[in-house]
């Protein structure tokens, strides 16, 4: 009789535990813009790993790379709409939808990347992570994408007139245009995945970006000049629809947490050696890399951006001001 009773509760056991299981366990799509070779790949597959580790396989995440889910602004859109579940977004074009993360976009507002993931780990952070969290876009975790400088094919630029006249393909954000304007040139917004071939025909004559995705996606091959203008510093995200995380228990939103940090880490190591080897890889194919002497006069042609964008957004002073002021 007692046999018969325990093995009944062990079978309802089972049984509950399996719908428990059953109505928490989650598949998770993941957006990533880059392909094989690039860190956040890399670390994309591992936070894909860690997560089903760490949930004991109650989350799975299955990552598509190369962007195959979308351009980058409609996947931000599709996260936020919880029908893709976790992404690797720049801010840059994150900036349009959450004013906050347009902080991080106002070119020169960092002095390194230290300092950039120092505002990051501060209160001007905290505001942005809860700003992005209440527009379902829930950063669980930073990525470092280095220093943006400009490239194209007619010579280094060493000033900001020598920007001047040209097309220049900058990401989705009025701050973009806005810059490349403000030195005479024309800011142009186009889809990653058109850079390549808007720069081999001349529909710009130059882009900017960071050397692992200058050397990634072959827009070296395309762009034989490399200047070290180093204008924007903005850190990248891995971001979760906000319903999706929260409706995981506290263990399985810190298994989640824990796996995005712990890719994350590997992504900043990951990065510097890239940063290093992209360089030596473009030059190698004859790409000229130029320092640029004296930024000032770029970051005095930015008065007028920072001017125009904190009128149009009063609201945003303090956080520049938080921001200009951590050490
Ligand atoms: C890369 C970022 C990626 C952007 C891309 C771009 O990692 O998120 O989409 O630049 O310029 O560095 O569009």
């Amino acid at each position: 009789m007692q046999i018969s009773v325990s093995k009944a509760l062990l079978g309802t056991a089972a049984a509950l535990s399996f719908v428990a299981s059953a109505a928490v366990a989650d598949d998770w799509r993941a957006w990533n813009i880059h392909s094989d070779g690039h860190p956040n790949t890399a670390a994309m597959d591992l936070f894909a790993e860690l997560v089903a580790e760490k949930t004991g396989g109650e989350v799975n995440v299955e990552v598509f790379h190369g962007g195959v889910l979308g351009t980058q602004p409609d996947a931000i859109e599709q996260v936020q709409l919880g029908a893709i579940d976790v992404g690797n977004f720049n801010l840059g074009p994150l900036g349009s939808i959450v004013n906050e993360a347009n902080l991080v976009s106002l070119p020169f507002i960092f002095r390194d990347v230290d300092h950039m993931f120092r505002v990051l780990d501060g209160p001007a952070g905290e505001q942005i992570s809860t700003a992005m969290g209440d527009a379902d876009l829930l950063p669980i975790a930073w990525f470092d994408a280095g220093a943006r400088s400009f490239y194209n094919n007619s010579g280094p630029i060493n000033t900001p007139d020598d920007v001047a006249g040209m097309k220049i393909r900058v990401m989705n954000n009025d701050l973009f245009t806005g810059m490349v304007n403000a030195m005479g040139g024309n800011g142009t917004p186009i889809a990653f995945s058109e850079v390549y071939q808007s720069l081999s025909t001349g529909v710009v004559d130059g882009a900017e970006n960071n050397l692992p995705s200058f050397q990634s996606v072959g827009h070296y091959e395309v762009a034989g000049f490399y200047s070290m203008s180093e204008h924007l510093i903005i850190p990248e995200c891995v971001c979760v629809n906000t319903a999706k995380f929260e409706a995981l228990s506290a263990d399985m939103q810190a298994a989640v947490v824990a796996a995005a940090e712990e890719a994350a880490a590997f992504q900043r190591e990951l990065w510097n050696e890239q940063t290093q080897a992209s360089r030596e890889a473009v030059e190698a194919a004859g790409v000229k890399i130029n320092q640029i002497a004296d930024k000032t006069p770029f970051q005095e042609a930015m008065v007028p951006v920072y001017e125009n964008y904190l009128a149009a957004n009063p609201d945003m002073a303090e956080l520049v001001a938080l921001a200009q002021a951590t050490e």
